[in-house]
């Protein structure tokens, strides 16, 4: 059923972003890849296009440039102008610290990245599904967006937002025949909290530590199932966690 449509993923340099861009394409689907990395982009889409034949369409794209965003998705080479689905899933934390000793840097990053990139996007990508008729829009959340945790404060936030947009595109969507879906990890291996970190390894792996997380292919796998359903059937959203992860606040390790 996925043979031949067309995937925008946004931030398909790393982690869930790059492991949904190699599933969708496994499946014949041709992808539309984005991120801020050059040389990552280049090599995927030459790994994609090797591996599994279809078409690739990298794109050098800040989420958080909006005159970027729309000008990209205004003049899409056409080959690529029908978006069958979108997978917003560019995103990023920065710090994990009470509000009071936060870093306002990092709270617009996250703010910018996260919330309002996700809102150009899907604006640009809404106008070409409402002009085609259908679409699916598949938002990368998070447990995050459920509860809050302990300094996590303004990511948090920032994932509380995707989850008001998911739900207000849904119903704004709905008479224009659009899926609109969630999908919301719990802890996923990938390098989120090196970037969260600032570059500190250590304190990344120290995460992970003792238990066993989700990988990039557990959500990505989970993507694809939600894209994947028949057209009458919209997943409205999944919750995925490890199974030694029971909320953001209970977590075995060994
Ligand atoms: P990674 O750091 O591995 O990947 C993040 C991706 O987002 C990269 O491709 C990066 O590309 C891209 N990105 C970041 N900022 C921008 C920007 N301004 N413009 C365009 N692309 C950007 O992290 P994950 O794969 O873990 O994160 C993906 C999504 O999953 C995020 O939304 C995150 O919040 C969410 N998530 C992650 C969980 C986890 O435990 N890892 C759990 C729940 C949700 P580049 O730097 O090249 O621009
Ligand atoms: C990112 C992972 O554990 O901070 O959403 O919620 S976590």
């Amino acid at each position: 059923m996925l043979k031949g449509k067309t995937v925008l993923i946004t931030g398909a340099t790393a982690g869930i972003g790059k492991a949904c861009a190699f599933k969708f394409a496994e499946s014949g689907c041709n992808v539309i890849i984005t991120g801020r990395r050059l040389d990552r982009l280049e090599t995927l889409e030459a790994k994609i296009k090797t591996d599994y034949g279809v078409k690739v369409y990298p794109v050098l794209l800040d989420v958080r440039d909006r005159k970027a965003v729309k000008e990209c998705l205004e003049f899409l080479p056409n080959d690529f102008s029908h978006i069958d689905i979108l997978v917003n899933n560019a995103g990023l934390g920065r710090g994990l610290e009470p509000l009071y000793v936060g870093d306002e840097d990092g709270w617009d990053e996250m703010i910018d990245t996260n919330f309002k990139g996700l809102l150009y996007v899907s604006k640009a990508v809404s106008k070409i599904m409402i002009n085609q008729k259908g679409g699916h829009i598949i938002n990368i959340g998070s447990i995050a967006g459920r509860e809050v945790y302990p300094n996590g404060n303004v990511y948090c936030a920032t994932k509380f937002a995707v989850s008001a947009i998911t739900k207000a595109l849904r119903v704004e969507l709905l008479s224009e025949k659009i899926r609109v879906s969630t999908v919301d990890p719990g802890m996923v291996e990938t390098e989120f909290s090196e970037v969260r970190f600032y570059g500190d390894k250590e304190k990344a792996k120290n995460v992970y530590k003792g238990m066993q997380p989700l990988t990039p292919e557990d959500i990505a796998d989970t993507v694809l199932f939600v894209a994947n359903r028949p057209p009458h059937v919209n997943i409205n959203e999944i919750v995925i966690m490890p199974t030694a992860q029971a909320s953001t606040a209970h977590l075995v390790r060994d």
